[in-house]
């Protein structure tokens, strides 16, 4: 990773249903009509298509934000501070919670993901692998294209009982995003299987299959889908970004 700051796009992911402990958490916090945001930030804007989760840390901390006066994020003490200053919230500085809720809390809370394919909503699911240090605490599934998350889903599937989840969260179908001339147009499965990876903890391999991934796509991928079909992903990317930004489904975060 470089010196320089790092600038996300953050996707905001609207809960359309919490789950009961979630809404205990929440009693009398909120205004009437209040619309709550997930917020998950990526690099990755042109593979939004194939979101079918939204990943948090179980164990992780997240404060409920007030943004506008019906209006909430979703997100770890350390990203608010610094939305703060870089005048996401109305007041300069200024970021205060009108709630705490642990990960574990938020798992099963059905959410829209912004230009998803699955339009009916994703569910919340836990990663253990989650940094509360960086980002914003959250992250956006898409196992098409991302070697941790297609580990990750592919690990809640196997052992839902173990997480308290059910199955079919964990197996919303993965659509091709981006063909690409080495992986084929599900890049994350091809890698995660060439490098033998069985766990969403094998860090080194994953490591490598992200890199192998980000650059291959990035470079060489072609888009599958959406308003930007059939154009080089390093043309898409950015018009992708426009259209969220502008529809306001996202802004950006830098840190
Ligand atoms: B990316 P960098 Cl399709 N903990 O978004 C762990 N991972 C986090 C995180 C956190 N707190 N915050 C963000 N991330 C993930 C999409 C994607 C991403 C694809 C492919 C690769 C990829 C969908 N998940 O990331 O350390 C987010 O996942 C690999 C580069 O700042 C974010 O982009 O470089 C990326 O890691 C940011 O990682």
């Amino acid at each position: 990773e470089g010196v320089g700051p790092q600038e996300y796009t953050a996707i905001k992911i609207k809960v359309l249903e919490w789950t009961e402990e979630g809404k205990k958490t929440l009693e009398g916090k909120l205004p009437e009509g209040a619309e709550v945001h997930l917020v998950a930030a990526t690099l990755r804007p042109e593979t939004m298509y194939g979101q079918t989760c939204c990943f948090v840390g179980p164990k992780i901390s997240y404060g409920v934000y007030q943004v506008s006066p019906t209006e909430f994020y979703v997100c770890t003490e350390r990203a608010a501070r610094n939305m703060a200053f870089q005048g996401i919230f109305p007041e300069r500085g200024v970021y205060k919670s009108v709630a705490t809720v642990l990960g574990s809390a938020l798992v099963g809370s059905l959410v829209y993901a912004p230009l998803s394919v699955h339009t009916v909503g994703v569910r919340v699911l836990p990663m253990e692998t989650v940094l509360a240090t960086k980002g914003t605490g959250v992250v956006t599934s898409v196992p098409s294209d991302s070697p941790d998350d297609y580990a990750t889903v592919t690990d809640l599937a196997k052992k839902a009982d173990y997480y308290g989840i059910k199955k079919e969260w964990a197996e919303l179908e993965i659509v091709p995003i981006i063909n690409t001339p080495s992986y084929g147009n599900l890049t994350a499965e091809f890698l995660v299987k060439k490098l033998k990876i069985n766990s969403p903890k094998d860090a080194k391999p994953l490591a490598e299959a992200k890199e192998l991934a980000y650059k291959e796509g990035f470079y060489q991928g072609t888009m599958l889908i959406g308003e930007f079909k059939g154009e080089k992903v390093e043309a898409a990317k950015p018009k992708v970004r426009e259209i969220l930004l502008k529809k306001k489904e996202a802004f950006v975060y830098s840190e």
